[in-house]
């Protein structure tokens, strides 16, 4: 699509991933609105657009991670490997935009630099960076948890004669490794996932690890035509599992007490989970995320795993100092990443002990003085997390408003769906919803519909604005919190659950931590209460 400038629309979506694609099908398909996505990318895939690092690949399982809301589209589609890998994820959500026709109503290349909301006529402006200026009666954010980049701010960076690229902006012809000296920062999923495969290409990689992550095999493996056969089969169990859970994926966790369990049953049990591989490992026990005494449980099994696989003992111990119980920081799967440090190119630096103090022309300088000499650098450094994409609109809501001050203390939202004094913007997967803590697809889901029907509920109602109360956002912010405390999530200090990547991001728990079932529900009651806790003016 090209930019045409003041267009006016019934609604704007800004990013054209999962959630913008379907939250565009709903409103112009099921709603028969004007709709039109914006898009930063040159094509659709969101965050996976972006993210082409080596080794780049879904943690949920491929049968899950996709769309359900129709099965002639979840069965017109089959996976090739137990977790999608990058391109295959694209190609997937290029077929779903070609079988909705959905690119036509999408203007990609297109950066939105802000918005605002017009009171008098009671609609939102929204301009971008390439000059184009829209209104919009509804604003609905596309744009993901992980998508505003957290580059920290290393003196000398601007001096370094190497490349350097953070993971999520990754260069769309891809990097080549080969003879090269490359420095890998960050050993959150993403670094997890990249190590093993630049190991294979470079001449030598350093991984240059803050704080070390519990990681579990995921056991990737092609499909067999006999499993892609029984999901379509199965379709009706699998997305209704999916809804019933509580992590949003189509296991649930087994009702079995670790404090409960002898320690020779407790072996069986892991053993035999860990040759499973993969997230359902977590699922074992149902005590892990509350009590210390079961979490040491899975930490003592995984971190006596990590010592078995990585031969140097002295890398084996800076691999399993971790600062955090087991699962408290978003779990991580891997393909043969401990065994990487066994090769002869690799090897790992502690700079928890000796910080990177600065990059110098030739590569990095640690606290302790040493020089490393560096042909590539790769920013695996995360994301400022969930709040990030959001406050980096610049948007700004009534009497001048803009949401960045609104939560300097922290995200404050109804439901994280919308924002007061922000009227008719819809934050899809926003701060304070499960997002981060489930299978994202079906999170994106719930949500695109919960905003589709309100709107229909707006313009059947004859009303023109909706947003929520201060009451109503008050309470949420307790309840989230209070989900948070009752869980072992909230003593992760250094998680980006809590921003504490981000230098200067207050301390606040991100998401809401009580479930995605009971967050369900907890939409559906407001919705059956006449959408309590909402002004709809
Ligand atoms: O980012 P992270 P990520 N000096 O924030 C380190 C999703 N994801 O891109 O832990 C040195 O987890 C930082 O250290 P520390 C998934 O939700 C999904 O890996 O802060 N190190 C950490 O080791 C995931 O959680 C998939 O002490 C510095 C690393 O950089 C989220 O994306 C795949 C530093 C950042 O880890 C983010 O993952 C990949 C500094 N100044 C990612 N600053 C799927 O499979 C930061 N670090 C779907």
């Amino acid at each position: 699509m090209s930019e045409t400038s003041k267009a006016q629309f019934d609604a704007i979506v800004i990013g054209a991933g999962f959630a913008g694609m379907y939250q565009l099908h709903l409103l112009r398909d099921k709603l028969g609105l004007k709709v039109r996505v914006l898009e930063q990318g040159s094509g659709v895939g969101g965050t996976w657009y972006w993210n082409r690092y080596p080794g780049a690949r879904c943690d949920t399982e491929s049968h899950a991670y996709c769309y359900t809301f129709s099965e002639s589209l979840y069965c017109s589609w089959d996976w090739s490997e137990r977790y999608p890998e990058q391109p295959e994820i694209m190609r997937y959500l290029n077929f779903v935009a070609d079988q909705l026709d959905l690119k036509k109503d999408i203007q990609f290349d297109t950066r939105v630099s802000g918005a605002s909301w017009d009171e008098d006529v009671r609609c939102w402006r929204i301009m971008t960076e390439n000059h184009g200026e829209y209104t919009a009666r509804f604003l609905i954010t596309a744009v993901g948890c992980l998508s505003a980049a957290n580059i920290p701010n290393f003196k000398g960076l601007d001096s370094f004669k190497g490349q350097w690229i953070h993971t999520g902006s990754w260069p769309q012809d891809g990097v080549d490794f080969s003879g090269k000296r490359v420095g890998l920062i960050g050993t959150g999923s993403t670094g997890v996932q990249a190590t093993p495969v630049i190991a294979k290409q470079a001449d030598h990689l350093t991984v240059f690890q803050r704080t070390p992550n519990y990681s579990v095999p995921a056991r990737n493996a092609p499909l067999t035509e006999d499993f892609k056969r029984s999901v379509h089969k199965n379709f009706e169990e699998i997305a209704r599992n999916m809804k019933a859970t509580t992590n949003g994926h189509p296991w649930g966790v087994e009702n079995r007490r670790a404090v409960e369990t002898s320690a020779d049953e407790q072996e069986r049990l892991l053993e035999a989970a860990w040759q499973v591989g993969g997230m359902q490992f977590r699922a074992v026990f149902n005590d892990i995320m509350v009590d210390e005494a079961a979490n040491k449980v899975m930490a003592d099994f995984v971190t006596r795993k990590i010592r078995e696989t990585v031969k140097d003992p002295t890398t084996a111990e800076k691999l399993t100092a971790f600062d955090h119980h087991y699962s408290t920081k978003r779990p991580i799967i891997d393909s043969h990443y401990f065994e990487t440090y066994n090769r002869e190119n690799v090897s790992l630096v502690d700079v928890k002990e000796a910080p990177i103090e600065e990059i110098t022309p030739r590569g990095l300088r640690t606290s302790d003085g040493t020089e490393y000499d560096l042909d590539i650098i790769v920013f695996a450094t995360g994301y400022d997390g969930v709040t990030g994409p959001l406050t980096r609109l610049n948007l700004i809501g009534r009497d001048g408003l803009s949401l960045g001050d609104v939560w300097q203390e922290g995200p404050k939202t109804y439901l994280g769906l919308q924002v007061e004094g922000f009227p008719n913007l819809f934050t899809i997967t926003g701060p304070q919803s499960p997002s981060v803590l489930t299978n994202m697809p079906v999170a994106i889901e719930q949500h695109a519909e919960w905003i589709a029907n309100a709107i229909t509920h707006i313009d059947q109602i004859g009303a023109s604005c909706m947003e929520p109360t201060s009451t109503a956002v008050n309470e949420w912010e307790t309840q989230v919190q209070k989900a948070a405390q009752a869980t072992l999530l909230i003593t992760a200090k250094s998680s980006w659950y809590l921003g504490a990547n981000v230098p200067g991001k207050p301390r606040v728990f991100l998401p809401y931590a009580g479930g995605m079932a009971r967050y369900r529900d907890i939409c559906e009651d407001v919705v059956e209460q006449n959408y309590k806790g909402f002004k709809v003016a």
